[in-house]
């Protein structure tokens, strides 16, 4: 039986963890200008989608949670995978994305990631071991489980990072992924950004088990963990632990990383100041922003000015501008290209599609 965590919630501090001794000055500079990067680009997102008629579809904003992903991209080698759901623009940014392709994807532009047929929901960068962006509660999760059973197929010393939200955890999918993952012994790691709420659904009204989500791995005998995220420490010193034992002893591992989101479920959320009080969004913002948490520690450590911040900031402000201005001048798909990108089969003219019959030969 796996042995149930300690419960460790604040108050550690994981600069002493293996992964984070190593870090150096410009390690902690990066891991910030990376947050800040995110934030900023989420914040012109938003003002673009407000202003009209740039943007179709909906858009769900990262700020507020920009931890979980920069500290687990963070850790990421190269035989390591990540798949994520819709609230994908921190993890696409993260992996290395430039933000022209994924500010032109939501401007619906044929120069965007998805060449502007997929929109904020569906960011992918395959050379970047990024697998997207899904809309489909939960649908992402199965997926995420191929890619541990790829690395171990081909033997690699790798790991697939699974994200998903708290809204996703009951659905059937994702059970059946957590058996095959333990059963199998694949190097899975299920990450649950436990961020309080599905739409506008509380955390505690929507699973019966309500105190601990990652707990049910016990059922599958699989390890588990509950995470801080705000703390990006905490973050990368528990993720490294998972990512290492799927590694090293293809083992998976279910993680709850606790966030919050700053803003509602997705812009078009009506609701978002109706299900949590104005209060506990304050609170959020004022005490538990993990980039002004980490901020605050980088000055306290002397590594960073209030000038840096400012240019750091500032570049970030410059970066989201070039990306508008690039979007902007960027080419609409044609007509013709809504017929490609469907199947891999019409696009490579192969047999098979000539015959109009792509997945049965009889
Ligand atoms: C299978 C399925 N059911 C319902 C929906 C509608 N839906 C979209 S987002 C969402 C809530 C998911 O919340 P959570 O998993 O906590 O992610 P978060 O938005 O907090 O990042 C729902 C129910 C969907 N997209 N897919
Ligand atoms: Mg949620």
């Amino acid at each position: 039986m796996i042995p149930t965590p300690e419960p460790n919630l604040g108050g550690l501090d994981f600069s002493d963890s293996p992964i984070n001794q190593s870090l150096t000055a410009d390690d902690k500079i990066r891991l910030y200008r990376e947050m800040v990067r995110i934030r900023r680009f989420e914040t012109t997102s938003l003002q673009y989608y407000q202003k009209g008629g740039y943007m179709g579809g909906f858009l769900h904003l990262y700020s507020g949670q920009e931890s979980v992903a920069v500290g687990c991209v963070s850790l990421m080698g190269e035989h390591d995978h990540i798949i994520t759901a819709y609230r994908c623009h921190g993890h696409s940014l993260a992996v290395g994305m430039s933000m022209k392709e994924c500010m032109a994807e939501l401007f619906g532009k044929a120069t965007g990631c998805s060449k502007g047929k997929g929109g904020s929901m569906h960011f992918f960068a395959p050379d970047k071991n990024y697998w997207g962006g899904h809309g489909i509660v939960g649908g992402q999760i199965p997926l995420g489980l191929g890619l541990a059973y790829g690395v171990k197929y081909k033997e690699q010393q790798g790991c697939s990072l699974s994200f998903m939200g708290d809204g996703a955890i009951n659905q059937g999918a994702v059970h059946e992924s957590y058996n095959l993952a333990a059963l199998f012994e694949l190097p899975a790691i299920f990450v649950i950004e436990n961020n309080g709420y599905s739409m506008g659904t509380s955390q505690k009204r929507s699973s019966a088990y309500r105190d601990c989500l990652a707990q049910r791995a016990e059922a599958y005998d699989m390890a588990w963990d509950i995470v801080n995220g705000e703390d990006l420490l905490e973050v990368r010193a528990k993720v490294h632990i998972a990512m290492e034992r799927a590694r090293k002893e293809s083992l998976p591992t279910v993680l709850e990383i606790q966030t919050y989101r700053h803003y509602g479920h997705s812009v078009a959320d009506a609701n978002a100041q109706k299900y949590r009080t104005p209060d506990e969004i304050k609170r959020y913002k004022q005490q538990h922003d993990p980039i002004i948490l980490w901020e605050n520690r980088l000055m306290e450590e002397g590594l960073l000015t209030e000038e840096q911040k400012k240019e750091i900031t500032k570049e970030a402000t410059a970066e989201c501008k070039e990306a508008v201005a690039f979007a902007e001048e960027s080419p609409a798909p044609t007509m013709e290209d809504i017929m490609k990108d469907v199947y891999w089969e019409v696009d490579n003219e192969t047999e098979a599609s000539k015959q109009g019959r792509h997945f049965f030969t009889d």
